[in-house]
């Protein structure tokens, strides 16, 4: 088992991510997935079917835990905001359970 940390930087609003849920076969599925955010405040949204959708503003600073079941059943997203124009960063730290 370990753990690893992917680094995304959104230079701007007008970097994004498509719909998505972190369900790859290697993560472990008993641990949270934790998301450190530095930068342009950037909302994420979570969507499931027949449920309303829940946007969070991941501010400068802010940590964002996604504990397990979420990815079961919620994809999420970063959707463009063409009114950010500062850089954004975020590490997010996942365990799998082979190494890669
Ligand atoms: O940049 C983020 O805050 C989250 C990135 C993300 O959605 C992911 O890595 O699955």
């Amino acid at each position: 088992m370990s753990e690893f940390c992917v680094v995304i930087q959104y230079t701007n609003g007008l970097d994004w991510i498509g719909l998505q849920r972190d369900n790859e076969k290697d993560l472990n599925p008993d641990y949270p997935i934790v998301c450190y955010c530095f930068g342009a405040t950037r909302d994420i949204i979570f969507k499931r079917e027949g449920y309303e959708k829940v946007t969070i503003p991941l501010t400068d600073g802010s940590v964002l835990i996604m504990c397990p079941p979420t990815h079961e059943f919620w994809h999420h997203d970063i959707p463009i905001r063409r009114k950010v124009k500062d850089t954004r960063i975020s590490l997010t730290f996942r365990r799998i359970e082979n190494d890669m």
